[in-house]
């Protein structure tokens, strides 16, 4: 076999990912968790005078439920004690059910909080908090990215809180009931500037229709995808698993690509475009790159998925 999967992740090695996305995560972790915490607060409410999110649906909600109204019912100091050690990644009973939530119903979880702190049931942030120099330095930071950028760093930041998953042993995944696919009247197509890939096509169309028993048979057994900022997740078992947990919903909008044959009959293909989350629609277009490695028989060996640093990466198709 020509490629490893290690290999396969330096194709199209021009494409500029947004690198400021984790150099603004590395800097947020350093606060201590009053600023990160009064930070998110400040970013939240700046990027909510520009863009809307989508209140989450009650299937994903419910999971959230009990520790919502639990927190409820705490003190303020306590409530506040329990926002500290998610950022803390304490070992707290509340800590270790939320490292079993996936994404989605992390940032439902913290929807809900925040709108609570609003109304004065949960702590607020202290009236004129003042952010250490560093924190706010990581605040302009934020300010400074596009809106994609934005909610990325947002969502890392809330994927990463509570408890080491790892350090769990074995445990319950909580994540939403998987979705029905599209019916077939409902579907849309891609088409793309270059590309006329049928399995490239289909790998869109069948994401955008949450058809994920159809995508998945796309790939090898031993494929891989790689999300933006991640590392590669190995195996069509693990792949069904991620697209049916995280990937529920979304909206790509392919624009133009590029595909040229790679070493043992291989085929590589670029594409970029834009992506879009239901949690804020198309309010925000992440400018995204998908790199794929077909094997021979038009299979997908590995597909990375990135966030873009500039719209100027639209137009880059260079390898
Ligand atoms: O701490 O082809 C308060 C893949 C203050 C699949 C708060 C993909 C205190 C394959 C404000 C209350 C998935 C890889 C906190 C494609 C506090 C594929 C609350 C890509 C935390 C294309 C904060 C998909 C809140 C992509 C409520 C790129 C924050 C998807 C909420 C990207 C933040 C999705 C939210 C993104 C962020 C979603 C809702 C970036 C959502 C971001």
């Amino acid at each position: 076999m020509p490629f490893t999967i290690d290999s396969a992740r330096g194709i199209f090695p021009e494409t500029l990912s947004a690198d400021a996305v984790p150099a603004t995560i590395a800097r947020f972790n350093q606060l201590k968790a009053e600023d990160q915490l009064a930070l998110i607060w400040f970013a939240y409410l700046e990027m909510g005078k520009t863009i809307t999110i989508a209140a989450p649906g009650a299937a994903s909600m419910q999971f959230a439920e009990g520790t919502l109204k639990e927190i409820e019912n705490m003190t303020f100091p306590e409530q506040t004690q329990v926002m500290c050690d998610l950022a803390n990644r304490a070992d707290t009973p509340i800590c270790r059910t939320y490292a079993t939530w996936s994404a989605n119903i992390k940032l439902g979880f913290w929807y809900r909080l925040g709108q609570l702190m609003e109304q004065g049931i949960v702590a607020p942030i202290p009236e004129g908090y003042q952010l250490s120099a560093n924190a706010s330095a990581v605040l302009q930071a934020i300010r400074n990215l596009d809106a994609g950028q934005q909610i990325t760093v947002l969502r890392n930041t809330v994927v990463d809180m509570g408890f080491d998953a790892n350090k769990l042993g074995s445990y319950q995944k909580v994540s939403e009931p998987v979705v029905p696919p599209k019916e077939q009247s409902q579907r849309t197509q891609v088409t793309i500037e270059g590309v006329t890939n049928p399995t490239i096509l289909n790998y869109m169309n069948n994401l955008n229709a949450n058809d994920f028993e159809t995508l998945i048979e796309l790939f090898t057994p031993d494929g891989a995808l790689q999300p933006p900022f991640q590392r590669p997740i190995v195996g069509k078992d693990a792949i069904l698993r991620f697209f049916q947990e995280d990937c529920q919903n979304l909206k790509l909008l392919p624009e133009r690509g590029v595909s040229e044959p790679a070493e043992g009959g291989y085929t590589q293909v670029k594409i970029t475009g834009k992506v879009q989350t239901p949690w804020f629609g198309a309010g925000v277009g992440m400018n995204m790159a998908w790199r794929f490695l077909l094997n021979p028989e038009n299979k997908i060996f590995f597909v990375a998925i990135d966030l873009l640093a500039s719209p100027q990466e639209l137009l880059n198709l260079a390898r």
